[in-house]
């Protein structure tokens, strides 16, 4: 496995070595798909940059998740056609997946997430999806491609019949209706705010494993400016951690990923934001796992944890 010349949080290397960390984190730089905003083939350097300001020391939680050991790869190369990116996401996050890694795929634009879905699927048999987005990605096709950004929950979705779709304030009429022929559990923003979408039941009734995609897009503008196509209202940064925290604690989330970071010289917020949210779903993932016995706060790296 080639390394990056720039970990995540960039620690002491005995905590970036390959065999002894729980978890590995895989950029993703492909921007093929966007159809707005330009930068998101930037986003990972980006915020594996940012990440070297990010405190170790978690003061919610009272420790220090990155001891558990974060291996950061060097990005791959990446094919630029839509079939040939996902073919890659899915052969790179099969060989760390084989080695019992937890894999964090900073990407890229959103197409790249049904790739990572697919390795995680077959290696866990069954395989829910959580999606924080501001658009609900289900789209047959878009601008001629089914492999857009823009339809990446539908192509999840003929992977899976287990998705929670959360944060959606942007959609066309195809997709509205295709939720409700479907019954879809699909949480635009505004039903979130009014209360009239039972997250609480909705993770109940979604069985384990479960995959979380994180676009971006999901948080405010005022949290995270740059992304490929932002919506205004938002998640604000306590209201995206307290139920990201929920999901860890409640479900056996088994990778995540974050996308659609477009990489903007003038904004370093955004790429901080993204990163400092790496480290908390991190953290919330190795809490979950302390609150269930499953295992303690490492010290130091001793290979994978969450088998
Ligand atoms: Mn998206």
């Amino acid at each position: 496995m080639r390394l990056n010349a720039n970990p995540f949080l960039a620690p002491e290397p005995e905590f970036t070595a390959y065999e002894s960390a729980a978890v590995a984190v895989l950029p993703f730089p492909y921007e093929g798909g966007v159809s707005y905003g330009h930068g998101t083939g930037a986003a990972p350097r980006a915020i594996l940059e940012a990440s070297a300001y990010v405190e170790f020391y978690d003061e919610v939680l009272k420790a220090e998740p990155y001891r558990m050991g974060i291996t950061t790869l060097a990005a791959p190369a990446i094919p630029k056609s839509p079939e040939g990116m996902i073919k890659t996401l899915y052969e790179k996050s099969s060989a760390l997946l084989r080695d019992d890694k937890f894999i964090v795929v900073l990407g890229g634009d959103h197409s790249i997430s049904s790739g990572f879905f697919r390795a995680l699927l077959e290696k866990y048999g069954r395989l829910s999806c959580i999606q924080l987005d501001a658009h609900s990605d289900l789209r047959e096709e878009y601008e001629g491609s089914p492999l857009s950004h823009a339809s990446v929950m539908a192509r999840i979705r003929e992977m899976t019949p287990h998705a929670l779709q959360l944060g959606i304030r942007a959609q066309c009429i195809e997709e509205a209706q295709a939720i409700a022929a479907h019954n879809w559990p699909v949480c635009t923003m505004h039903d979130y705010r009014k209360r009239r979408f039972d997250v609480d039941a909705a993770l109940a009734a979604l069985p384990d494993p479960v995959f979380v995609t994180v676009d971006l897009d999901a948080f405010d503008l005022s949290v995270i400016h740059s992304t490929g196509t932002p919506e205004p209202g938002g998640f604000t940064w306590d209201e995206g951690l307290e139920l990201l925290e929920k999901i860890f604690m409640r479900k056996n989330v088994v990778g995540f990923d974050l996308v659609e970071l477009s990489y903007d010289e003038a904004d370093r917020n955004s790429a901080f934001c993204a990163a400092r949210l790496a480290y908390k779903m991190l953290g919330f993932k190795l809490a979950a796992g302390v609150a269930r016995g499953l295992l303690t706060w490492p010290e130091k790296p001793a290979g994978p944890l969450f088998k």
